[in-house]
């Protein structure tokens, strides 16, 4: 996008939200001009001008002018879609224990994720020590399996993710099942995929200190990779 244009936006964007505040509630505002932002400013954000932009620019300036000029509405509505949904994210940490991993669930496990629509931000594969799964489930030290427990995350490899999207957490634990995979439900990954509480293959971060906590065990800021995925536009959207 050209300088212009971007700053163009910005003011733009500024005085909008002004408007927006003042009058309409946000998510209306948004509403209305989703369709059209989608349709006209997808190449705006991909660095491609609008045609009838591209083309009054060699003939004439004034016209180009209003080509843009035309567009910017549209571009508000998505910037400032794009801010409200990035307030709404979240992060969460999921582990495939050794069992999943030794049994070869790594793809399906991680396709019911992204197929649901959420985000990978951070993976890899490692074997925790002992210390490590202790401090990973610590608050269960009291339990009689906490030993067996952490023996058994530290046996072999874990693969370790963060995964991102809007209520990731909550819904997160859903795509997982109960505890227990004799209670899971079917359809989940424990309720599809495990037997026994002592072999229920996957992790999932319980609340949101818990996914800051251990989002912050097993990864560096540095490892947590921050994009916008293609499909983002698709997946979010208010009608
Ligand atoms: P969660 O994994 O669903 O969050 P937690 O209660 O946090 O469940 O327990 C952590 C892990 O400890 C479980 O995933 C399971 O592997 C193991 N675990 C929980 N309860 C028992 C039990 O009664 N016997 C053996 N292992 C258990
Ligand atoms: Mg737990």
């Amino acid at each position: 996008m050209s300088k212009l244009c971007q700053s163009a936006c910005k003011a733009a964007r500024s005085l909008l939200s002004a408007t927006a505040a003042a009058s309409s509630p946000r998510t209306s505002l948004l509403a209305e001009g989703r369709n059209a932002a989608l349709a006209t400013l997808t190449n705006l954000g991909r660095k491609t001008l609008p045609t009838a932009y591209a083309y009054s620019y060699h003939h004439n300036s004034s016209a180009a002018a209003a080509g843009w000029l035309a567009a910017i509405p549209a571009a508000v509505y998505v910037l400032q879609d794009q801010e409200a949904h990035a307030a709404e994210m979240e992060r969460t940490f999921i582990a495939i224990k050794p069992d999943g991993v030794q049994r070869g669930l790594i793809s399906e496990i991680l396709s019911r994720f992204e197929r649901k629509g959420f985000k990978l931000v951070a993976i890899k594969l490692v074997v925790p020590s002992k210390e490590f799964a202790q401090k990973h489930y610590h608050d269960l030290k009291d339990r009689p399996f906490f030993n067996g427990l952490c023996d058994f995350l530290s046996s072999g490899p874990v693969l370790a993710m963060v995964w991102e999207g809007e209520g990731v957490i909550k819904y997160g634990r859903k795509l997982i099942g109960a505890t227990d995979p004799q209670k899971s439900e079917p359809g989940t990954i424990r309720g599809d995929l495990a037997v026994v509480v002592g072999r229920n293959i996957i992790h999932g971060s319980d609340g949101p200190e818990t996914a800051k906590a251990e989002i912050g065990l097993w990864f560096e800021p540095r490892e947590l990779v921050s994009y916008t995925s293609n499909e983002e536009k698709w997946i979010y959207g208010v009608n």
